[in-house]
């Protein structure tokens, strides 16, 4: 095994990290801005480097700083996490430096950061896409309006280079089509720096699930059930769950085998995400993550399976430790993402944390950095914590989410708790199964209402 490991991340998922390899007995070094100095997850790691300033495209994002950090530590290997640095020029610059990246390879990264050739990719392996265009969308206007012909209004044009919701828009009418594909290539040649883009089906009201999938370097792949992040804001998912209610689990088994073998086919290694838009019953390849992501834990606890361990251990060249009959899916977990913000204009809240108590009891994760006298910087995510309740069925889950909330204090800065005690007793969610607008609309009326 590696004995020694560069975390190349900040707050909670440094501390999730740091956790996983001190188990599997690794060394740890942790890079960290000038206003990260005093984290108590910077002072628990055997080693640490100040890499920069407060603004993350100075110290988290500075490359060069972060090799440099690996080599005089002779750190063998660096974890990403998730946020900073997912790109495939940094994982490239990192294998080129001698180091083995924990994640995909550089070329896997890539294929999958590109939408159109993560699609085409999909395709090939059988796994069901959106129906739309062919490709990228070619320049002639007539060609795109038979295009959207064929695949029918409401379409949705996005950016190749896009992605977690940047870089989309919806027509409706022929009349509003080729306006709408120049503006999207514009805002993608200049955001992204590639101005291909591509059309899809637009599908009005569909849930949000994901796959969680993990394979070695030996051509293994098993899936490890689904998780369900319909609850969003403006893109930033507010609470993800394990298994998605209400989808039969002949379907999930069904999807998970073609998310598994389009693994195999091309040839991924480490922790990934298949997502999916989820609508009358039918599954729709939209995207893939090629890291670990914040609601990892929800499956952790339902499979028993630590995605981060496995992750190094693939990385290291390790064969998975399971294989599929191995997996089985137990209880249901729930996640609320605790952010530093006001819980009702959504404004960010950073400050100093006075009195603090975190939660705890059966069935409780609690996946935090902070501690009471900790300032949350203003330079950074809003999320400060993340509370998972486990249950043998999702009633006991939220029950034991409710008791978290309630006996949790984070004082001195606001935070979002105070939505996520409402949204425990929401009747939509009780029931389960709302769509990616759900929460959007529920805020928007209780604003008119307000006024
Ligand atoms: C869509 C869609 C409807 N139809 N694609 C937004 C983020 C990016 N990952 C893909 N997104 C969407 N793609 C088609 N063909 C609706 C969304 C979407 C969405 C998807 C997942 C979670 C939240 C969302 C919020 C708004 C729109």
């Amino acid at each position: 095994m590696f004995g020694k490991i560069l975390i190349a991340n900040r707050g909670e998922i440094a501390l999730r990290v740091q956790r996983a390899c001190r188990e599997l007995g690794i060394k740890t070094v942790v890079v960290h801005s000038e206003a990260d100095r005093e984290a108590k997850y910077v002072k628990l790691a055997d080693e640490s480097v100040c890499i920069g300033p407060a603004s993350s495209a100075l110290s988290y994002l500075n490359v060069p700083a972060i090799i440099s950090a690996a080599e005089v530590t002779d750190a063998e290997a660096i974890h990403p996490g998730y946020g900073f640095l997912e790109n495939a020029d940094f994982a490239e610059r990192v294998e080129t430096s001698g180091f083995t990246f924990i994640g995909p390879k550089a070329q896997t990264i890539r294929l999958m950061g590109d939408k159109v050739s993560a699609k085409n990719a999909m395709k090939a392996a059988q796994v069901p896409c959106v129906p739309g265009s062919d490709g990228e969308l070619p320049e002639d206007p007539k060609e795109i309006v038979k295009i959207a012909r064929a695949v029918g209004y409401p379409v949705i044009i996005k950016a190749a280079g896009g992605g977690g919701g940047r870089g989309m828009r919806v027509v409706h009418t022929e009349a509003a089509l080729i306006n709408a594909v120049q503006m999207t290539r514009q805002e993608a040649g200049s955001f992204f720096g590639n101005p291909a883009v591509y059309m899809e089906k637009y599908l009005e009201n569909p849930r949000h699930v994901e796959i969680q999938v993990l394979a070695d370097q030996h051509g293994n792949a098993i899936y490890l059930g689904e998780r369900d992040c319909s609850m969003q804001r403006r893109h930033q998912k507010v609470i993800e769950e394990a298994p998605a209610p209400h989808i039969p689990a002949r379907l999930i088994s069904r999807i998970g085998e073609r998310c598994a073998d389009a693994c195999r086919k091309i040839g991924y290694r480490g922790a990934g995400t298949f997502e999916f838009l989820y609508e009358n019953g039918e599954f729709y390849f939209i995207e893939m993550n090629t890291r670990v992501q914040v609601e990892h834990p929800v499956t952790e606890a339902i499979t028993g399976v630590d995605i981060v361990q496995e992750q190094i251990r693939v990385a290291f060249g390790d064969k998975l430790r399971y294989r599929q009959k191995d997996i089985s899916l137990r209880g249901h977990a729930i996640e609320c993402r605790i952010n530093a913000e006001d819980p009702f204009t959504f404004v960010p809240s950073p400050g100093k944390i006075g009195f603090y108590h975190p939660p705890g009891g059966p069935g409780i994760r609690f996946d935090s950095h902070i501690y009471q006298g900790y300032t949350v910087p203003p330079h950074y995510d809003s999320m400060v914590a993340k509370v998972i309740a486990y249950g043998d069925t999702r009633e006991q889950a939220i029950r034991r989410m409710r008791i978290a909330l309630s006996e949790m204090s984070i004082e001195g800065i606001k935070t979002n708790i105070p939505l996520h005690q409402e949204l425990m007793h929401d009747a939509r969610f009780i029931e389960g199964g709302t769509s990616i607008h759900y929460l959007e609309k529920k805020l928007a009326e209780k604003g008119e209402v307000k006024k």
